[in-house]
């Protein structure tokens, strides 16, 4: 047997060319600052060209916008200072945020009671200012559809929706390969699509809203509720009640029996799923993306809401949890590197 010994004979080590060498440097060291502004918290990261998370900042998000640009600045100038020593270099600034923006000239529009004090917000100028670097800035759910189409189960996709929980729900839509933003930058508002006419107020100011019953915000409030009823604790949860009650309270209650509970979320998974058959008829994505803090619960429900409630032409759309660990944060960081490098 030849074969063997031939192997061995002509096996090198695997030294790089030295073009292959120098494409290696540029996706190792050209990154991304990104900034997240939720509900509830302000994350800021290096990314890397590959879309790997190098360091990680999470604060709460301040109340006020004072506050909030002050806190945005310093963890950004933090983060410059620290990409130098990890040995990336920062090619400019992606931040994502709850809210209605224009892309073309960094402003948050408009936001809900959500995020006070962020409607008419200039955030370009500030921030590429004290920073000295150029600054995209979109909507949170659209930020997430574009790491989705960058690095996650929306590669190579012509037609997909994205919908992240969070404190609130937001979306993303990728119609032809593009992102949509409509007229006035609000489509793919996902959150906000109603499935009821009465149903819980929404931080929107509505009525009804997706958002309203299944977000983490809505979850948290039904299991506050439960909670101060003496109605969430059952046998079996492992659940420290002392520390803040959370959705996950909700979700452990109902896995141990909690009907209360159960009857909650099979509420929240409905209006979710409704909302989702609602997107299918209106677009007619070939994938629906979950992610977020509640994206392993809904998948499954949602999925069997589409089998039920849908036209049967949209009925074997798929519903795929995303398997990214930060997708505001990377699509955050997607724009400053599929931009910055256009030439
Ligand atoms: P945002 O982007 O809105 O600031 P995050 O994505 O950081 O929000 O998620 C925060 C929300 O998720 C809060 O509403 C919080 O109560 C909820 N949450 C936190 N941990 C969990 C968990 N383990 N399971 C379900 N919800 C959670
Ligand atoms: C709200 C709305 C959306 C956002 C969504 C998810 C504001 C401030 N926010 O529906 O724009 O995409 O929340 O945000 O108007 P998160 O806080 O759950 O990350
Ligand atoms: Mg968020
Ligand atoms: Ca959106």
């Amino acid at each position: 047997d030849l074969e063997e010994p031939l192997q061995k004979t002509f096996c090198f080590p695997p030294v790089k060319d030295p073009i292959s060498q120098d494409i290696d440097h540029i996706l190792e060291t050209q990154s991304a600052l990104a900034v997240d502004l939720g509900g509830t918290n302000l994350r800021v990261a290096i990314v890397c060209m590959r879309g790997n998370i190098v360091k990680k900042y999470t604060e709460p998000n301040p109340k006020t916008f004072e506050e909030r640009m002050r806190l945005i600045l310093k963890t950004c100038k933090d983060a410059v200072r620290d990409a130098v020593h990890l040995n990336c270099r920062i090619l400019g600034v992606g931040i994502s945020t709850g809210g209605r923006v224009n892309p073309q000239e960094g402003i948050v529009l408009h936001s809900t009671k959500l995020i006070h004090e962020w409607s008419s917000v200039d955030l370009r100028t500030p921030i590429s200012d004290a920073l000295g670097l150029p600054v995209w800035v979109d909507n949170d759910g659209n930020c997430a559809v574009l790491a989705e189409k960058k690095f996650g189960h929306g590669r190579g996709v012509e037609n997909f929706v994205t919908v992240i929980t969070g404190t609130g729900i937001g979306g993303g839509l990728i119609h032809n390969h593009e992102l949509i933003h409509g007229s006035t930058f609000c489509a793919a508002e996902l959150g906000h699509i109603k499935v009821s006419l009465e149903g819980p107020e929404c931080s929107c100011g509505s009525q009804g809203c997706i958002e309203a019953f299944a977000s983490g915000m809505a979850l948290q409030r039904e299991a506050k509720r439960l909670h101060d009823e003496d109605l969430l604790k059952v046998e079996g949860m492992d659940m420290n009640l002392a520390e803040p009650i959370t959705a996950a309270h909700l979700i452990s209650a109902a896995r141990n029996g909690n009907s209360k509970a159960n009857a909650v979320l099979h509420k929240a998974s409905m209006a979710l799923g409704v909302g989702i058959v609602n997107i299918l008829h209106i677009v007619n994505p070939s994938l629906v993306i979950l992610s977020g803090v509640l994206a392993s619960y809904y998948q499954a429900p949602v999925q069997d809401v589409i089998k039920e409630r849908a036209l049967v032409s949209a009925q074997s759309i798929k519903v795929l949890k995303s398997d990214l660990e930060e997708p505001a944060l990377l699509g955050a960081a997607s724009m400053v590197l599929d931009y910055a490098t256009r030439r």
